[in-house]
Formats: structure tokens, C-alpha cells, sequence
């Protein structure tokens, strides 16, 4: 399994934190997903074999939050 780090900016609340973590639960060769609601940040466990980053970004535009991988795109980390 792969850890990877998302900032999602439109993270608000706990139920959007809800919303994200059922969509991602939903894709194939995801493991465990953590919520850090305060630095709107998600933190996704992940199979190499199964899944990719891509996959699990485009997961979230679907159900409305647009996400980058902090490894992908360091200059992200700076935007909040
Ligand atoms: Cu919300």
C-alpha cells in the first residue's frame, strides 16, 4: 500500500469530510482515508496495483471537490 496526501480546498465542514471520505471508500484499491478537516487535507491509503493518484483526484472532482496531490504539485502546499 502507497500513502498519499490530497489538499482539498473546498473542504469545509464535516459533512463535506463525510462526502469525500464515502466517494473515495468507493473506488477500488483504496484502503483507509483520513480526514485533517482543519488543514483540509486528506491523507489516502492506497494499492499501487489497483489504483493511481489520478484516479483517486478524479474521484473527488466527481462529487464536487477538486484535489492535488501534495507530492504531485509542492507549490500547493503553500495555497490554503
Ligand atoms: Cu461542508
Amino acid at each position: 500500500m502507497t500513502n498519499t496526501i490530497l489538499n482539498v480546498p473546498g473542504m469545509s465542514c464535516s459533512h463535506c469530510a463525510k462526502t469525500i471520505t464515502t466517494a473515495l471508500t468507493q473506488v477500488a484499491g483504496i484502503g483507509q482515508v483520513r480526514v485533517d478537516l482543519p488543514a483540509r487535507q486528506v491523507q489516502v491509503e492506497y494499492d499501487e496495483t489497483q489504483t493511481e493518484v489520478e484516479r483517486i483526484e478524479a474521484a473527488l472532482q466527481i462529487v464536487g471537490y477538486p484535489a492535488a496531490s501534495v507530492e504531485a504539485n509542492p507549490a500547493q502546499q503553500v495555497l490554503e
